[in-house]
């Protein structure tokens, strides 16, 4: 009885003095099934029948000792706890992140395509590989049309018979294979083009193309169209005019020309002191091209037209080398800003 009253007055000691560990590690260590408290309970059958009693009582004040260092531990943890998470302010702005911007060719596109649906055309898109059929034959461009030449144009090794696009015009064509008319469709894209890259080529740019296929389509609503859409894009003031040209997939073809946006039409070195500025391409797509693509040629006309989206980046933000939309130099980049 004497060495069971001193054995638990050496563990009061270790249980006020412990701070080894958190409230489990107490927990285990005296309270749980292997505990201390469970096998100091388990020597009262050592214990003399006559001391059983007052054994026991000092047994139970040992547990219940136990317990209350067990929740005041608990307690402190919580409150450790809690203190952790009042030291965090969460009202603190955050790391700036440094923002990127839109890339010009981007901000130009978006400008583009939300003009042309606002004049109820979709957008539709295509594979950049394309086969001869798709980017050429069904286009009317004869075999020996030197856009078919292995110089101007990247071919895929494995087969003779596919290569890069070299206008999204393609795309036009399985639009119309698709056979459902009227058609108003505008494709932008990337394109490619075998060129030695300088200041005013390269072997990619970007292209807008658009078509309009229904009965009775007719170069007046083309004009009309476009007219529109530099109005848009360039302001009220902006004139227009058409030149006669050659596509094979068009007839009659034109260019589109405006006024210099620089000089106002005086003349200056980016109209080349002529007052106007080449825009695009366009024309009433050719019969042979509609039959091509299944499309009925006495029942249906349409007109296409295809710009190039760096051209008229550079006019916009008067740049004046290519090769700066393709560098990725940040300082260049970060110097357009858009709200679309
Ligand atoms: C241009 C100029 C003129 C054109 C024609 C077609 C199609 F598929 F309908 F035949 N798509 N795009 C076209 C016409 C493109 O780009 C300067």
């Amino acid at each position: 009885m004497e060495a069971l009253v001193q054995q638990i007055e050496n563990y009061k000691q270790e249980i006020t003095t412990f701070n080894s560990g958190d409230a489990e590690t107490f927990r285990i260590k005296y309270l749980g099934t292997k505990g201390l408290v469970k096998t100091i309970m388990g020597e009262m059958k050592n214990v003399a029948p006559e001391n059983k009693k007052a054994a026991g009582q000092l047994l139970n004040e040992f547990k219940l000792f136990a317990e209350a260092k067990y929740e005041a531990l608990q307690q402190s943890t919580t409150n450790n706890q809690q203190q952790t998470t009042n030291d965090t302010d969460f009202t603190l702005p955050g790391d700036n992140l440094p923002l990127g911007s839109r890339h010009p060719i981007s901000i130009v596109r978006n400008k583009i395509v939300s003009i042309f649906q606002r004049l109820g055309f979709a957008v539709a898109e295509g594979p950049e590989i394309e086969d001869d059929f798709h980017n050429f034959s069904a286009l009317n461009l004869p075999e020996n049309h030197p856009a078919r030449d292995m110089q101007d144009t990247f071919y895929i090794s494995q087969n003779p018979d596919w290569l890069l696009r070299t206008h999204t015009s393609s795309v036009q064509v399985r639009e119309m294979e698709k056979g459902k008319l009227p058609i108003r469709i505008i494709c932008p894209g990337r394109v490619y083009r075998n060129e030695t890259i300088s200041a005013r080529a390269h072997c990619f740019f970007h292209q807008v193309e658009g078509l309009y296929i229904a009965e009775k389509v007719s170069f007046a609503d083309l004009k009309q169209t476009l007219y529109f859409f530099v109005q848009e894009m360039f302001g009220k003031d902006v004139k227009v005019r058409f030149r006669p040209s050659y596509f094979p997939f068009t007839e009659p073809s034109a260019e589109m020309d405006i006024s210099c946006l620089i000089c106002g039409g005086k003349g200056c070195n980016v109209c080349k002191h002529t007052g106007w500025v080449e825009i695009l391409g366009c024309g009433m797509v050719h019969p042979a091209v509609l039959e091509n693509c299944g499309i009925d040629s006495n029942k249906y006309t349409g007109f296409a037209f295809g710009m190039g989206i760096e051209r008229i980046t550079m006019l916009k933000y008067q740049i004046k080398d290519l090769r700066l939309f393709s560098e990725n130099d940040v300082r260049f980049l970060k110097q357009f800003t858009s709200a679309v």
